[in-house]
């Protein structure tokens, strides 16, 4: 079904779909655009866009979706035939339960016109601009929260602001259009997993505004509200197999399906100048301080898959589900969760940490969604900072041991020196890959050596860390555990201990 020229999802065969396969339950033709999102990738389209697709079911209008991609075109050229259906798969062991979601009404290839979305981020009927652009597009220095002045994307955009590259710099270049208009501006909702992202992307914004013009920073730091969020949804990569099951249950090729655990959570600040989509009637929770849940959510699940991530793939494990199925890993996750990193949270009013953390552990092994540990391995200079070493940082501000986390930052350094552990290239996907992979050649898989080679990599451990001999001895003896008795062998002695 899935071949060239076969019948494609669209608006004129929705109609067509088998009844056990969910549809909008509004007029998608008619619903209006009031939201530009920039990064329409798999996360946002298996989230926020459901969680949209729920208010217009329920009858409010106005809050369908532009969606822009900043950099590819394959979202646009996949979904453009498709009318910008498609359909979310929400994978169980019970099965595949199939939706088809249809509140992306627009879509958008910036770098193919980048005048087209910024005319869209100008439209007054739009009040929220939001984002998933991955940790990597905001242009900013992961340690310090600041934008990064010399990435080249930021220069480019200095020196040509009306032709925008980068995510801040369409952002603001819209803001200045809007103001010139007498626009009210629109709300900026990150939807990413950055540490108080709202707050972290209103510095980066107003700091490229008030590189173009003091007056333009003022006015994005005073009138234009960033909101901060907590997301979660586990959502792996689509695979040919997963389009192929899709397109048979459909009975109509679905060029880009997107697949996705039952669990989703979405906390958001409750900061929208401009107006907002009753969000709370749909399953999200609007709260007034986002920052218990997003400690949480970062260290709890992320700073665990990430340790997963990259001591499972080190250990030949493809996914997070096998790696959990290693009873040693599933430990470990277990011990870093109560014992390291529970004690840095300040937990959500009501929350139930130890059911939350049960879930997860739960969510991990579910084995239908083959999450890759490869995956989750990418980027990980600018995941890290908030995952584990900002963990680490309060452990040891309070005196506490860091053996765990300690573990997990271990596997990173050891994974990006780029060799796994029966000598094979590790495809190493980071910004930062080619400098760390300098530095680990130069250092050798000597821990006394490689540790602080790349500790020396302030945009991840900043200045502090470095100095501190708990730090890096902790470190360095988690890294040669690993390199002389391999990943699974490290986890096996640090969980017996
Ligand atoms: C993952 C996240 O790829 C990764 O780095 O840790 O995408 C994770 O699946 C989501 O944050 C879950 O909400």
């Amino acid at each position: 079904m899935s071949g060239e020229g076969a019948p494609r999802l669209a608006l004129k065969t929705l109609g067509d779909l088998p009844a056990d396969v969910a549809r909008p339950g509004y007029d998608v033709g008619a619903a209006e655009v009031g939201v530009v999102h920039l990064g329409v990738g798999a996360f946002h389209r298996a989230h926020q866009a459901v969680y949209l697709d729920d208010v217009m079911a329920r009858g409010a209008k106005g809050w369908a979706i532009a969606g822009a991609s900043l950099r590819a075109a394959d979202t646009y050229d996949a979904l453009a035939p498709q009318d910008g259906l498609y359909t979310l798969a929400v994978r169980s062991g019970a099965g595949d339960a199939l939706r088809v979601v249809g509140s992306l009404r627009h879509l958008l290839v910036a770098p193919r016109d980048p005048q087209a979305l910024l005319s869209a981020m100008c439209d007054p009927k739009v009040r929220i601009v939001s984002l998933t652009v991955t940790e990597k597009g905001y242009c900013h220095d992961p340690a310090s929260g600041t934008l990064d002045e010399a990435h080249p994307d930021i220069r480019a955009d200095l020196a040509d602001p009306h032709r925008p590259r980068s995510a801040p710099g369409f952002l603001v270049e819209a803001l200045a259009r809007r103001r010139a208009a007498g626009t009210r501006p629109f709300t900026v909702l990150c939807c990413d997993n950055l540490p108080a992202n709202g707050t972290t992307v209103a510095r980066v914004t107003a700091r490229l505004a008030a590189l173009r013009d003091p007056d333009l920073g003022r006015f994005v730091e005073g009138e234009v509200a960033f909101p901060s969020t907590m997301v979660d949804r586990i959502v792996p990569a689509t695979t040919d197999a997963d389009r192929a099951l899709v397109a048979q249950r459909l009975g109509v090729a679905d060029a880009w399906p997107v697949m996705a655990e039952p669990f989703s959570q979405w906390v958001v600040e409750d900061r929208f100048p401009a107006g907002r989509p009753p969000l709370e009637e749909v399953g999200a929770q609007v709260v007034a301080d986002v920052a218990p849940y997003e400690h949480m959510k970062l260290r709890l699940l992320n700073g665990a898959h990430s340790t997963l991530a990259y001591l499972g793939y080190l250990a030949g494990h493809e996914t997070i589900a096998d790696t959990m199925a290693d009873a040693a890993f599933a430990r470990l996750v277990q011990r870093l969760q109560d014992e390291e990193i529970t004690p840095t949270l300040a937990v959500p009013p009501g929350a139930d940490l130890a059911g939350y953390k049960a879930a997860l552990r739960e969510r991990f092994r579910n084995p239908a969604l083959r999450h890759r540990t490869w995956q989750i391995a990418m980027d990980g200079s600018q995941k890290l900072p908030q995952r584990l070493v900002a963990t680490a940082r309060d452990r040891l501000a309070a005196g506490a041991p860091i053996d765990l986390i300690a573990l997990g930052i271990a596997g990173w350094m050891r994974y990006v020196a780029g060799w796994d552990e029966h000598g094979r290239a590790i495809d190493v996907r980071d910004p930062l890959a080619s400098r760390l992979r300098t530095l680990a050649d130069a250092a050798g898989l000597d821990a006394p050596r490689l540790a602080p080679a790349l500790l020396s990599v302030r945009e991840v451990f900043g200045t502090d860390l470095p100095a501190d001999p708990r730090f890096a001895t902790a470190v360095t003896e988690a890294l040669g555990d690993v390199i002389r008795g391999g990943a699974a062998g490290a986890v096996g002695r640090v969980v017996t201990r």
